[in-house]
């Protein structure tokens, strides 16, 4: 896959935020979705690629768009032309916090990840347990230690107490144990309504005042939290939970045969060359959401890649035609 595609990935995350951020705290969670997926959906079929969505937006019968094994790009528009066109595997999330966004709420972001043929885990819509650290941690804690022990761990590493650590968890009933169980250890907790990728991320990148992010989430997010710990030295360890039988059933539909596999980000995102893209939606730890100012919008995204290994923080301003607008730094 030619790493050079990481701009033209920036621009479909841009402007799928741009049109999911118009909808903003509009309350109608559908209607932000829609118009982030279309967009991503419109703008992935101009790209110079012969994609794969491998994680989107459900099974062919309940997603009309970005469904799992569409196909996508040039590749597919112009099927007649006999130019080739790199293969590339997708991992999409267009409106990462639909909740979020609907509601105004900071973190909500657009998000893909890409990489060559069979470097993303085809992952079954279903909870994964994580646990999600930065480089200096990833080596000293572990999925099934006791919850103090690997927050004594991550201080040891991060050369500070456990009471200075934040703990980034989804405000769940499921994670009352795991909550009670921070506190118990002394650490500090952010709770969030949702969008553990975005925390994930935030856990990976010194300053960001976030250390860890621990519970259950989702598993296809888990999938593009792997991407962005491959390019970012960090860590995801995440298991799938099992909660129903057709939940098995579904895994080994998926290929996936050892459910109890505790993996880490190389099993989630093992392409040798990966991708990934996001832009704020809303307000976010890395982001910031997507400003409108009349004669334009700016935008604020981070988009990196593993080969070449490069992480961008990119700030866009998409400038309105034919206005002498006046540019702001
Ligand atoms: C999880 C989490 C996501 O939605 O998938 C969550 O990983 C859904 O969990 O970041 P619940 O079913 O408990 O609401 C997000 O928060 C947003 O997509």
């Amino acid at each position: 896959m030619e790493t050079d595609l990481s701009l033209e990935f920036l621009r479909v995350v841009e402007r799928a935020a741009i049109a999911c951020a118009h909808t903003m705290g509009q309350g109608d969670r559908p209607r932000a979705d829609l118009v982030a997926v279309e967009s991503m959906r419109r703008d992935m079929d101009a790209l110079p690629i012969d994609g794969t969505v491998v994680i989107g937006e459900g099974e062919r019968d309940e997603a009309p768009m970005l469904y799992i094994g569409e196909r996508v790009g040039l590749a597919h528009k112009r099927p007649g032309e006999h130019r080739s066109y790199p293969c590339v595997d997708i991992a999409v999330d267009p409106l990462e916090g639909t909740n979020l966004c609907a509601l105004g709420m900071p973190g909500a972001i657009s998000v893909l990840a890409a990489s060559d043929p069979g470097g993303l885990l085809h992952a079954p819509d279903l909870f994964m347990e994580k646990l999600i650290v930065g480089p200096k941690s990833k080596n000293a804690v572990d999925l099934d230690a006791p919850v103090a022990d690997n927050l004594r761990a991550i201080a040891r590493c991060l050369d500070r107490e456990v009471d200075d650590l934040v703990v980034v968890v989804m405000d769940r009933p499921r994670h009352e144990k795991l909550i009670d169980d921070i506190r118990h250890a002394g650490a500090r907790i952010r709770l969030i309504t949702d969008g553990d990728l975005s925390a994930g991320i935030a856990a990976a990148v010194v300053g960001s005042g976030v250390h860890a992010v621990m519970g259950i989430g989702g598993a296809p997010e888990g999938v593009l939290t792997a991407a962005a710990m491959r390019c970012l030295n960090g860590e995801i360890f995440g298991r799938l939970v099992i909660r129903k039988p057709e939940d098995g059933r579904r895994c080994a539909e998926m290929g996936v045969s050892d459910v109890r596999r505790v993996y880490r980000a190389a099993d989630l995102a093992s392409g040798e060359n990966i991708i990934f893209a996001g832009t704020g939606v809303t307000d976010g730890p890395m982001m910031k959401g997507v400003r409108f100012f009349g004669d334009g919008t700016r935008t604020s995204s981070l988009v990196m890649q593993t080969r070449p290994h490069l992480i961008r923080f990119i700030d866009s301003i998409y400038v309105k035609d034919g206005q002498d607008v006046r540019i702001r730094f």
